[in-house]
């Protein structure tokens, strides 16, 4: 097992190494010596020093799959397995991935490459893969039980066949899928144009990730994989807010952003400060006269999009889920709404007693930053992540785009916060406010009341008591 650390130092390294001609094909190994990564970190793109060139991607706190060449061939190895990931700084998970982390490595390879991928088995359970999106011969196809035999526990099969569509794409397994995703089983695929195409433009940036949910019990480890919609930990690959790390452009630079869902329900995937277009889709480049701008972009369940934008303003950028409740951590469901209640106090003694008790604040959920409840083990708050100015108040699936001026090409290291120009900061208004002016008198309002109705009826907003249920 080779550290990725270790090849990075020389990006390709590994590839050029094996392909060089000082390694003869008797002396060649019949299967690629897996790679494995152990670190959430985001790593550098893996330029290709061997068959066709093209652009890396950047997978957002993940990495790129290194490849051998064996006689034109492009041969990968992956390796089904449980891997420890770390979801946001204190928090770790037990699931299911690839080569030492979940998701799985991301695979670039080039359209028309010939590509063998070794898949060893390292899981408790059969398994298979099933390559989302691709042109492929039936058998290669990955569904276990219809187009092959699942890979059993502790064996090695192969998939073969030619990357025909240039295109984002992910794989996944198709063997007790429910289990097997819910545990974390997924990767990103990309098949970069081997020509300059039509519809698919060079970028300066080009960041993938997978979107998908867990349900981890406050204090466990390890994922529910029963659950179909109460998942309590949204995630961009397999990371959480503040554990996704930011997106750094320089100013000016054309940028593209490619996602894919794997969860059981839609995410509406928002960016702010500039408005893009979707380029693609794991159907392929989109035709032009399908583009049109927009800030927000809707991802069903396993859909992925590509989307493209010119990062023109300077500045710290939110891009996140728009479903307010994929911007939250783990927390324990059926909690009540408790604004208007002052239970500070009562909450203090309650933990004492049931030590995973949470309860939200009485003038919101944002006291929760303030109430230092005790939290189990293993465990990030709902919603952390401080903020120049302050918590930020948000988890889940949320991170920056950070445009900078000075971001040199080629750099993805994290600028710290944007140094605003001086007037440019929502300020207090510190002068008189004048009364507020209400409407006196129904009689004036384009909509009268009806004249039959005698008596006002007040309703209080509140949430259903099954909660956090079914969003
Ligand atoms: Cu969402």
């Amino acid at each position: 097992m080779t550290s990725r650390r270790n090849f990075l130092t020389s990006a390709g390294a590994i590839t050029g190494a094996v392909a060089a001609a000082s390694v003869s094909k008797v002396a060649m190994a019949a299967v690629p010596e897996p790679v494995i990564q152990t670190r959430p970190d985001t790593m550098a793109p893996l330029t290709p020093n061997t068959g066709r060139p093209y652009n890396p991607v950047v997978t957002l706190n993940g990495w790129t799959l290194p490849w051998r060449m064996n006689n034109g061939v492009k041969e990968f190895h992956l390796v089904a397995e449980p891997v420890v990931r770390e979801m946001a700084p204190g928090f770790k998970a037990h699931l299911w991935g690839y080569n030492g982390q979940s998701p799985g490595p991301t695979i670039e390879v080039v359209e028309g490459d010939r590509v063998r991928i070794f898949v060893t088995n390292k899981l408790p359970e059969h398994t298979s893969i099933h390559w989302h999106g691709q042109r492929l011969p039936n058998g290669m196809d990955g569904v276990a039980g219809l187009t092959q035999p699942a890979i059993p526990s502790g064996k090695t099969f192969v998939y073969e066949f030619e990357a025909r569509r240039p295109g984002t794409f992910m794989y996944h397994p198709h063997a007790d899928e429910m289990v097997q995703m819910a545990m974390g089983m997924m990767g990103f695929w990309i098949t970069h144009p081997k020509d300059r195409h039509p519809l698919i433009d060079p970028v300066d940036r080009d960041f993938v990730f997978l979107l998908n949910a867990y349900d981890i019990d406050p204090g466990a480890y390890t994922p529910k994989i029963m659950t179909m919609l109460d998942f309590n930990l949204w995630t961009f690959n397999s990371r959480i807010f503040p554990g996704i790390d930011s997106m750094n452009v320089r100013k000016d630079d054309k940028v593209r952003i490619r996602f894919g869902n794997l969860t059981m329900t839609n995410h509406p995937i928002h960016l702010h400060g500039h408005e893009f277009i979707v380029t693609g889709t794991d159907g392929g480049p989109t035709s032009k006269s399908t583009r049109w701008h927009e800030v927000t972009t809707d991802v069903a369940v396993g859909q992925m999009r590509q989307i493209e934008f010119l990062a023109d303003e300077e500045g710290d950028w939110a891009f996140h889920c728009h479903k307010s409740h994929h911007t939250m951590n783990a927390m324990g469901h059926d909690v009540p709404t408790m604004i208007g209640v002052d239970h500070r106090g009562i909450a203090k003694q309650i933990t004492d007693v049931v030590p995973d008790y949470m309860v939200m604040g009485e003038r919101g959920m944002a006291d929760m930053t303030e109430m230092e409840m005790p939290l189990p083990d293993n465990t990030i708050p709902m919603m952390a992540g401080e903020g120049p100015f302050g918590s930020v108040e948000m988890g889940g699936m949320f991170t920056v785009v950070k445009v900078r001026a000075d971001q040199q090409p080629g750099d993805y290291g994290n600028p710290g916060w944007f140094k605003h120009p001086q007037g440019t900061v929502a300020y207090e208004f510190t002068g008189q406010l004048p009364a507020a002016a209400r409407a006196a008198d129904a009689g004036q309002n384009s909509m009268p009341r009806q004249a039959k109705r005698t008596q006002d009826v007040q309703v209080k907003v509140r949430k259903p008591s099954a909660g956090h249920a079914g969003h």
